[in-house]
Formats: C-alpha cells, sequence, structure tokens
C-alpha cells in the first residue's frame, strides 16, 4: 500500500467495532485517533472531513493529497481493495 491511512474511531462505537475486526482479519495494521478522548483528533476529523462521525479512514496518497472516507462498509470495501 502506497498510501497512508489513520482510522478515527472510538471504543464504543459498533461501526468502529466492524472496521477494527476487519483490520484485525486482514492483519492490517495502522494509526488510530481516538475522537471520544482525544479532543485534538475530534477537531481533526471535523476540521479536514467535515463531519464528526465515525468510523472515518483518512488516505493520504503518494502526492500528500488527503482525503476522508466515512461509512464502515465503504472503509471495509475500500482497504479490502487495496490490500488484495
Ligand atoms: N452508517 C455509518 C454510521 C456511523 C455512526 O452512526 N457513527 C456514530 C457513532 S456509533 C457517530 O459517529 N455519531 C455521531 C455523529 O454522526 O456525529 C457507518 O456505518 O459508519
Amino acid at each position: 500500500m502506497n498510501e497512508q491511512y489513520v482510522l478515527y474511531q472510538y471504543a464504543a462505537c459498533p461501526f468502529c467495532h466492524r472496521v477494527r475486526a476487519f483490520l484485525d482479519r486482514a492483519g492490517i495494521d495502522m494509526p488510530m485517533r481516538d475522537t471520544m478522548r482525544d479532543m485534538a483528533a475530534y477537531r481533526e476529523l471535523l476540521v479536514g472531513g467535515g463531519r464528526a462521525t465515525v468510523p472515518c479512514l483518512k488516505i493520504t496518497n503518494a502526492s500528500g493529497e488527503t482525503t476522508w472516507l466515512y461509512e464502515s462498509n465503504d472503509i471495509i470495501d475500500y482497504l479490502s481493495r487495496v490490500a488484495a
């Protein structure tokens, strides 16, 4: 994977749990930011992505361009494709 990823999430969110379980099964390791416990992470998500909803995957490509991908199903589908 030549992109960098950060997953914005928090422990009690069931949709975040689905994404974390997928990452475990797929053996994908990535940094995570807890938007419930870390107000800086919450603000990053809100300012960067435009919404505070989690889970959200921050994708930074090789040119440094950033995309904020919401929706647990879309995150899992996206990572399934790039990890294949
Ligand atoms: N359909 C979304 C649902 C995500 C969702 O409802 N997340 C909740 C936490 S469990 C949330 O962030 N709510 C606060 C908000 O939307 O600002 C998904 O599958 O990712």
